[in-house]
């Protein structure tokens, strides 16, 4: 069949609009009808060249929302008009990740996924007979795509995919952090770095599990606004608090519970670290850092009860918890609708782009 499609053609180029081929759905594969899907910034960042492990011409997109069109063999879990939303961390259920307690990180078609292809290391997209890459294993830039049945969260029909499809990233990273990694309790002080698509989200994770100080840090004092919609007590911007490690141990009696880095610099990170109270403070990096980047801190800081720890997608299992999220959205426990600044055609899709880089939106979602 033919889909439209942006495609990344090369890296640094503006995403082009093309009538693509897609092979139907294999064995194990869901043919999905994307009905929305948000920009983020890890699209920008592949697109820009600077993602060491970015590869071209591909589909970039990963954050969607969808129907299911067709089934491939031995399909049990989804059927022809199940609302889903694509996971870029899948949930097998069944590979030694899946199986330990500790992680969400299912690596049962992680090698496939990672070199742009469906798990028999072929491709479904291509133009003019030259195979187009998968990404993330999602693609969503694209009105058709096909995913593996285990890279699909089946979702209530009754929300929203103009809203819902916020959720195969960005919500669920920052929210997840604090509910699922970190376990944030009733009561703690936590301090979020980077109060753009993904910190907002820790931000209310933190009031939904009841946190009582929530200390937000940004440069951009366009943010406090919507952060303190959001939950945020109290704002420091680094350009006013020459010791933001110190202001933010002055404000929690020695140092926040939980700190969670959603910017991707090092030297926040280390920030982030070592706000954290001693004998128990964790901080989480959930931050994506520039290719051979490193971090540093002084040794002791960790001798002395500091803990620090990653968090990938949230910590969520895709299957299980996106639908769990989708519930929380539907109920009023989350807001989503405020986060999402611009809606456009595929069409518009370098204008979500453009926006993204001027700082002028927070999520822009495609419609199709
Ligand atoms: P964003 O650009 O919307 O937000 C970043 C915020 O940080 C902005 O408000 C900016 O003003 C602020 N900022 C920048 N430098 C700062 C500094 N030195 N001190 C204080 N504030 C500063 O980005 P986002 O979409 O929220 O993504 C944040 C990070 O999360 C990115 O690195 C992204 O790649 C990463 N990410 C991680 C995962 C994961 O699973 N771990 C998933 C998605 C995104
Ligand atoms: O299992 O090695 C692996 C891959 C984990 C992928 C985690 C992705 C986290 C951050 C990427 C940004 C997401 C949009
Ligand atoms: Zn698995
Ligand atoms: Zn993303």
């Amino acid at each position: 069949m033919k889909t439209r499609a942006a495609v990344a053609l090369a890296a640094g180029k503006p995403l082009e609009i093309h009538d693509v081929d897609l092979q139907g759905p294999q064995a194990g594969e869901v043919l999905v009808e994307l009905k929305a899907t948000g920009v983020c910034h890890t699209d920008a960042f592949t697109l820009s060249g600077d993602d060491p492990e970015g590869a071209f011409p591909a589909i970039l997109g990963h954050e969607g929302a969808g129907i299911v069109r067709e089934v491939g063999a031995g399909v049990k879990s989804l059927k022809p008009g199940d609302h889903v939303i694509p996971l870029y961390t899948p949930e097998c259920r069944e590979c030694d990740f899946c199986l330990h307690p500790k992680t969400n990180l299912c690596q049962s078609i992680r090698e496939t996924q990672g070199a742009g292809l469906m798990p028999d290391g072929t491709s479904r997209f291509s133009l003019d007979g030259t195979p187009i890459l998968h990404y993330m294993g999602c693609s969503t830039f694209s009105q058709y795509t096909v995913l593996p049945e285990i890279a699909l969260a089946k979702v209530r029909e009754d929300a929203p995919f103009d809203k819902i499809c916020y959720i195969g990233c960005g919500v669920t990273t920052g929210l997840g952090a604090v509910v699922f990694d970190a376990k944030v309790e009733p009561g703690s002080t936590v301090a979020v770095f980077g109060l753009g698509g993904i910190g907002l989200n820790c931000i209310q994770g933190a009031r939904m599990v009841g946190a009582d100080k929530i200390i937000g840090i940004d440069l951009n004092p366009d943010k406090v606004a919507m952060a303190k919609q959001f939950g945020m007590t109290h704002f420091i911007n680094p350009k006013d608090t020459p010791n933001v490690v110190e202001a933010i141990c002055d404000l929690t009696g020695g140092g926040v519970d939980y700190s969670f880095e959603c910017i991707g610099n090092v030297h926040v990170m280390r920030q982030a670290l070592e706000c954290c109270h001693k004998g128990w403070g964790e901080s989480y990096v959930i931050g994506v850092a520039g290719a051979g980047q490193e971090i540093s801190t002084r040794p002791f800081q960790l001798v002395t009860g500091r803990v620090w720890r990653g968090s990938a997608f949230g910590g969520a299992r895709g299957r299980t918890d996106v639908p769990k999220i989708v519930d929380w959205y539907m109920q009023g426990k989350i807001d989503i609708d405020s986060l999402i600044t611009h809606t456009m055609g595929l069409d518009d899709i370098n204008h979500a782009l453009d926006l993204m880089h001027q700082g002028k939106s927070i999520r822009s979602v495609i419609l199709y």
